[in-house]
């Protein structure tokens, strides 16, 4: 990739030549998946916890045909309130490129520039899966095989619930995604804690989760991610029984209009946050600020 569709940001660029810890942030969850003006706060807010944490936030996207890694102010708030910034994936990128778009992107162009640009550490709030209805839809989220070609650590409360987290599970299996459970017997539920599913490897310290980036290193073979799976505190999850009845609301109401490809995700998200008044959303927060907390913490550790 040519200088001018990857530029980074002054701090980031020094950061990096100076081996400081640098954390990876997404934007489509700022665009796309908050309200406003919440978003721009939460932008903010996330990147303040990086910095407190020991560590330079990189927030991504993608603006008039240039991947931006690391923004600015006035270039976050663009990402927040821009009617025109659309969603991309990987797949996407190339065309925002040459058409000069604009776009804030998902987990998987995120961790797609981020590794281009030599960072090894990104915390997200839940990543795209397998869609429950998969045998009519087929629609599963490109983040999945994007981690399985891009070297890289991930940190985030699981896959989001809306999706089928079993299916999910298996598809990581299948395709050599690494995942381990950050101080956790089982893989987090996105809002919920735990989704009841296990997982196979447990870490409880930064340090150990960069003994298994070292040890991915140092066995080379097929370039994936590690997705470090870092449940939100019990406390601040969602109410199980609210999540549960709401979401299948959302999952019918979805169906019932037809909703399908990129705005699946963004439309179920706000379904449970409007009819729960609000309570996902402080769920989906609190596993982002944990996340960003950790991946500062591994990336600082590193
Ligand atoms: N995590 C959140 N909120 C979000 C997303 C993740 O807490 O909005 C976004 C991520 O950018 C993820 C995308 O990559 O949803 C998945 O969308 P899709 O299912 O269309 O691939
Ligand atoms: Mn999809």
């Amino acid at each position: 990739m040519s200088d001018t569709t990857l530029l980074l940001s002054e701090e980031v660029r020094e950061a990096l030549a100076r081996r400081r810890p640098v954390v990876a942030l997404e934007s489509t969850i700022i665009a796309h998946g908050l309200p406003r003006p919440r978003n721009l706060r939460v932008a903010g807010e996330l990147e303040a916890l990086v910095r407190d944490s020991g560590a330079v936030p990189a927030t991504i996207a993608v603006l008039g045909g240039s991947a931006r890694i690391g923004l600015d102010k006035a270039e976050l708030e663009r990402v927040a309130n821009d009617d025109s910034i659309r969603k991309l994936g990987h797949r996407d990128l190339a065309p925002a490129f040459a058409a000069g778009a604009s776009g804030a992107t998902t987990v998987s162009a995120t961790a797609l520039l981020a590794a281009r640009a030599g960072i090894r550490i990104f915390a997200t709030g839940g990543l795209g899966g397998v869609h429950r209805g998969w045998t009519e839809t087929q629609d599963e989220s490109a983040d999945l095989r994007l981690l399985a070609r891009t070297r890289i650590a991930v940190v985030c409360a699981g896959v989001k619930s809306i999706l089928d987290v079993p299916a999910t599970l298996q598809r990581l299996e299948t395709l050599g995604v690494g995942v381990v459970g950050y101080g956790t017997e089982t893989f987090p539920g996105f809002y919920l804690s735990s989704s009841g599913e296990p997982v196979d490897w447990t870490v409880h310290t930064p340090d150990e989760v960069v003994s298994v980036i070292r040890a991915q290193d140092a066995l080379g073979g097929p370039e994936a991610a590690l997705i470090v799976a870092n449940p939100v505190p019990e406390a601040e999850q969602l109410d199980p029984d609210l999540h549960d009845r709401v979401l299948t609301e959302a999952l019918d109401e979805s169906r019932a209009r037809g909703i399908t490809g990129q705005a699946v995700t963004p439309f179920l998200l706000e379904y449970l946050m409007r009819r729960t008044e609000g309570a996902s959303l402080e769920a989906n927060l609190a596993a982002v600020r944990g996340n960003v907390q950790l991946a500062a913490r591994i990336a600082a550790a590193m």
